[in-house]
């Protein structure tokens, strides 16, 4: 792990983060609860007033004051999200999972990417000199055919636009174009910074790259159309890995982390965060590296999978909301 890296995980403790934000949030409801019964039942918050022996003031009073201290807040709340990248969009949703199939996995396959298209998993492994991309059968878990990535690269997110499979590596600025029946090799792209995981909306392939950032590319020139920032509720949620767009929301993985993040699009707002927590057991993972990477959905059915580096598992699942 670079220094780099390690300064951003040592910077975003995810669950620190997070109780922070719901606890600011609820602290926002709960102000907002006062001002609405000031505003709205001042008659009601009069005889508040005087059960708790406060000094009376009649409703107009009230209603004027209500006003003043609601225009404050959201003048406050304004300060405070000026030169923020949000949207601001409220809470995000908490779900878990049920586990509906379960089928091997490739213990030797570093998932970088995952997807599934015309009854078969397509998967990209990662690490320099055992690199691929491989066709995998759902059920055995057999490799139907595989292309071997040249041992100096690490091969990273994975995604198929147009016929095309479109592979990325991770720190040589590189990515590789395949035919999708064939696999032939057909070209190659460059792109800045590196490459963590790729998905596609049908038009533009979509990146990440550790950071908070989700960039759009052109499948054609490769050029950075626009940038989001994931927030959830205005803090910036790193180490976003392979993705899978699903339903107009993008899905991410975050590295060393059990949960998978739902991304607004355009926004970048996380709507809702899926914890999958005890997927694997603890004994089933070889080792520390060995952690939640890859979601991939079956368009025609609906099933969603979603496996880890190294796991002998691969999972269907349902998220219960
Ligand atoms: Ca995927």
């Amino acid at each position: 792990m670079s220094d780099m890296l390690q300064r951003v995980v040592s910077l975003t403790r995810g669950p620190i983060r997070h109780e922070k934000v719901l606890r600011e949030s609820h602290d926002k409801t709960d102000a907002y609860r006062t001002l609405h019964l000031l505003l709205f039942f001042p008659t009601h918050s009069s005889k508040m007033a005087s059960m708790t022996s406060e000094p009376h003031f009649d409703d107009k009073t009230m209603k004027t004051l209500g006003l003043a201290v609601l225009l404050t807040a959201f003048s406050l709340t304004s300060a405070c999200n000026s030169g923020s990248t949000t949207s601001g969009s409220g809470k995000a949703a908490h779900y878990s999972y049920e586990v509906v199939n379960v089928y091997p996995h490739d213990p030797n396959a570093f998932t970088q990417g995952l997807i599934f298209r015309d009854g078969k998993l397509l998967e990209s492994t990662g690490q320099e000199g055992e690199s691929t991309l491989r066709r995998v059968d759902l059920e055995s878990g057999q490799v139907v055919n595989k292309v071997d990535v040249a041992d100096q690269y690490f091969a990273e997110g994975m995604t198929v636009l147009n016929g095309k499979v479109y592979q990325l590596t991770w720190q040589h600025h590189l990515g590789f174009i395949y035919d999708y029946q064939t696999f032939q090799p057909i070209g190659q792209f460059s792109y800045e910074g590196e490459g963590w995981g790729l998905t596609n909306d049908g038009q533009s392939l979509i990146l990440s790259d550790g950071s908070n950032r989700l960039r759009f590319l052109d499948p054609s020139t490769f050029r950075v159309t626009r940038t989001i920032a994931v927030n959830d509720n205005g803090t910036a949620v790193f180490k976003l890995n392979e993705l899978e767009f699903i339903q107009g929301e993008i899905y991410a993985n975050i590295w060393h982390d059990n949960r998978i993040v739902t991304i607004n699009p355009q926004s970048g707002a996380v709507t809702a965060w899926i914890d999958c927590s005890g997927l694997l057991k603890h004994s089933e993972a070889p080792d520390q590296e060995a952690v939640l990477n890859g979601i991939a959905l079956d368009e025609s059915s609906g099933r969603l999978f979603v496996t880890g580096k190294l796991w002998p598992k691969l999972f269907e699942i349902k998220i219960k909301k």
